[in-house]
Parts: C-alpha cells; structure tokens; sequence
C-alpha cells in the first residue's frame, strides 16, 4: 500500500477533468454541475478504508438530492474488502459523448483473485436520473489485454479525463505507482458505447522507468499547443536528479488524432524557471492545473512545488504553438503575505473563469495560512497573464480553527445552475461538531448559494460523518 499512502502524505488535490470553459460535471443534465467527493477513508459496516462516494446534485432553492456509491449496495454490484479505497481518484468525462457526464472512481486497493492491492477502475455512466448503478462499468489492468498485473499496482491511484485523440469521446488516463515499477498512465479510448476497456495504450516516464518513483502521480488535461487536440501534464513529483531527492519533473505528452504518443512530449522542471534553482524535496508537480488565462487560445499548465526555504511556489508555463514555455512564478508573497515554511501555497489548485471576462482565472489553496486555518488564493486571468487578487480567509461552518486546512482540495463549476462558476473548497480536517476530521464541503458562490456547507450528516444517505472520514478529501473536477 506504499504508493498512495505516500501519495496521501503529499497533501495535495489528487485528479479531476475540465477545461477552464467547461469547469464541473453534470451527470443528470440538467444545466446543474454536480458535485462528486470521494471518501476513501469510508467504513461500512466493519469493512475498513472501504471508501464511498457521494454525489450531490443540486436543485433549486438549496434543495438538493444526494446519491451514494458504492459497491455491493444500491443495486451495485461487488463485494467491498477492507483498504479498497474506492474513490481515492475520480475524473469526470463524457466517456460515450452521450451529453450526461460519466465519473470514473478509482480503486487502488482492490484485492483481485490473490492480488492484493492490485486495483481497479469503476466507471459510473450519467442519464436523465443521474449517474446509473445499473450500469457499471470495470477496468482491470487484465480486462486491458496487457498482463493481469500484480500486487500493490494500486491501478487507478490517479485518473484524468480529455479527449486525447480528438474524436467527439472522452478518453481515460490511468495512472499506477507500481506499474513498471516506476509509475505507468494506461490510456482507455472512449465510444459511443462507453470505454473501450479491452484495451490501454501504456506511456513509461521518458528515460524512465525509474524505480520507487511515481510517474503520473498528478496529471491534467489542457490544450498546451493550441492544436485542437487535449494534451496530458504528467508529473513525477518524486524524481530525483543530480543526487537531490524529490526534485521532480512534469511532463506534457500532446494530443493527436492517434491519441497522445509517448514520443511527442515537452519537459518542465523547476529550474527552467527565472529565479529558481533545483533543489531536494522541491516536489515539483506536486499540483497540476491547466487554463487559458492569457485568453489567446493556449493553455497555460500551473506546476506547483516548494521553494527551498519549504513554502509553495505555483510556477506557470505559457501555451504556445510549440507547447508550453516556462514564464512566471507566484507565492504568497505576491498578496502581500509573507512566504513561510509549511504554508502549503499551491497544494491545490483549481481554474475556471470565475469572473466570467472570458479568460480562465486561477484559484490557490493555501491550507497552511494562518496557523493552518487555511485559506484561498484568487488570482484573475488577464491579457498579460494571472494577477494576484486577494487572499480569502477560511470559511467554515461553526468558524475556522486551526488545522482544519481550508483549501486543502479545490474544484470547480456552476453548482447554482446561473451559469456563473462556484468554487467547492474541501475540508477534509474539518471537525464535525465532536467528531474529529469528519471532513465538510464549502461552496463559494456569488450570488451566495442558499446552502453553502455540506457534512455527511446533512446528506441523508443514511450515514453520519466519523471521526477520520475525512469528507472531501477527494473532489471530481
Ligand atoms: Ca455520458
Ligand atoms: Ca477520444
Ligand atoms: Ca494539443
Ligand atoms: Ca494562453
């Protein structure tokens, strides 16, 4: 269970989808994103780390319906097992261009025959009614025609969604730890009648594989090169260069109508970067984001890491026709904050034009600000690139205490259905009333939303928040 428990200590966003204009998704279609959290950390019925997912579909007036997955009720079927971890990914995409949105809900520690940990992708189809239970869909490493796998891959640990190829369908990225030993992203087509799951193109780290490293720790989806084809940033946060543990490196593989090609791909580290030197544990690509937000058609990738004084750095590479290009760096210091050791700037990371110019804006966690209340940095796209705001205290429901890490994961969409973009901020560490880490979900909507907070114990699907459920540690965006 190495991979994603080293993962988890990473404390950053874990995988999501969307473009800048198409932030969110809406598994029923009607003109509502919907907002999906994985809870990992669910126990049901004695089974341990089983995980769960809950879906909220808003409707008027703060009203909403509430859905749970899982496997092995609600007409789902599967035999849940102790650290399966349903739910540690989620990637929302419209698999079979159906115009509902699917979510794909990654597995990692789903035992398979004597395979422990071996894991697994469940693939939920969205409809007029919602995503289908009836229509479940599985991903194997086996079902992919390229070898069973073996113990501890923990397949789908990350997953990204983007149509890769161009053809109107959604694809699948899968990323493993333990695949090749050095990290593996299988890619899965999408159809018009859902993923090809019988099938997985692999991409191996350039150079790579390089052992007990995790290539494809963070991916996102963007048009970096403006073709018309989505590209995939693929980070390796891990990556070790010039004897300097963790330096890290992200890659972005680009879109083409074969599909992305292992050998077409651009290069970032830290040091391509004016005023940044590489240095240990800089953990760059420790969060990754893509949108336009110069507006002139190429996406810009936002590669967060850590300064060597130990605060978070975001560092933004510029589209252009020959793919992204290393331009700015932005810390807390840019709001008139100072940078600090552990103030976790960047730890996630969302975008979507929130303020509706047309150009893609950037939204910062920062759950270490303030003695780790947290808080969320804005900055607005413009002609010339991103320009800090302001930084938005923590706000949570019963007031913001420390640790609770505001910010600590990010997505974004039109949850209120007026066409104006909301941010969900998850707050995993949130405790709930005496329940420690019960975990929430915070809405920033403007106008205000009628509800704004969402618990377990306001969903009604026949559970309650428990202590290290850590609710929202995972949002599909
Ligand atoms: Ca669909
Ligand atoms: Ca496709
Ligand atoms: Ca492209
Ligand atoms: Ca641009």
């Amino acid at each position: 269970m190495h991979g994603f428990a080293r993962v988890a200590l990473m404390v950053a966003g874990v995988v999501g989808c969307a473009p800048p204009a198409l932030a969110g998704g809406d598994f029923d279609g009607d003109g509502r994103d919907d907002i999906a959290v994985g809870v990992p950390n669910e126990d049901v019925n004695f089974v341990i780390d089983v995980g769960v997912v809950d879906v909220v579909y808003p409707r008027d007036d703060g009203d909403f319906v509430a859905q749970r997955l899982r496997r092995g009720a609600g007409g789902v079927p599967g035999t849940p097992a102790n650290f399966d971890a349903f739910g540690r990914a989620l990637a929302i995409g419209d698999f079979d261009a159906d115009g509902f949105d699917d979510l794909a809900i990654g597995v990692p520690g789903k035992t398979i025959r004597l395979d422990v940990h071996l894991g697994e992708v469940d693939v939920f189809y969205g409809g007029p009614s919602g995503l289908s239970a009836a229509r479940l869909q599985i991903v194997t490493r086996a079902g992919l025609g390229s070898g069973a796998g073996g113990s501890d891959e923990e397949f789908g640990t990350v997953l990204e969604s983007g149509d890769f190829d161009g053809d109107g369908f959604d694809d699948l990225a899968i990323a493993s730890p333990l695949e090749t030993l050095g990290g593996g992203i299988r890619i899965v087509r999408g159809t018009a009648t859902g993923l090809d799951a019988t099938t997985g193109a692999l991409i191996v780290e350039p150079g790579g594989p390089f052992f007990a490293e995790f290539f494809g720790a963070r991916l996102r989806r963007g048009d970096f090169d403006g073709d018309g084809f989505t590209d995939l940033a693929a980070a390796n946060f891990e990556r070790s260069a010039s004897g300097l543990l963790n330096v890290g490196v992200t890659y972005v593989f680009f879109g083409s109508p074969a599909g992305l090609s292992p050998a077409s791909f651009a290069t970032l580290s830290q040091a391509d970067f004016s005023g940044q030197v590489m240095h240990e544990n800089a953990f760059f690509g420790l969060t990754l984001e893509s949108g336009d937000f110069d507006g002139d058609g190429f996406d810009e990738l936002a590669i967060a890491a850590g300064a060597s004084d130990g605060s978070g750095l975001v560092h933004v590479a510029r589209g252009s026709a020959s793919g992204p290009v290393p331009s700015t760096t932005i810390s807390r210091t840019d709001f008139g904050v100072p940078a600090a050791p552990n103030d976790s700037f960047g730890s996630a990371l969302t975008s979507a034009d929130v303020t509706g110019d047309g150009r893609a804006d950037l939204v910062v966690g920062v759950p270490g600000h303030d003695l780790a209340k947290g808080a969320v940095a804005f900055l607005k796209g413009s002609a010339t690139g991103l320009r800090p705001v302001r930084i938005f205290a923590a706000r949570v429901e019963g007031g913001a205490a420390f640790d609770d890490r505001f910010g600590f994961m990010l997505a974004t969409g039109d949850y209120t259905g007026d066409s104006r973009v909301d941010v969900a901020v998850g707050i995993p560490l949130d405790d709930v009333g005496a329940v420690s880490d019960g975990g929430s979900v915070t809405l920033l909507a403007k106008p205000r939303a009628p509800r704004m907070f969402f618990t377990q114990n306001v969903l009604g699907v026949g559970d309650v928040a428990e202590a290290r459920d850590a609710f929202g540690e995972v949002l599909a965006r």
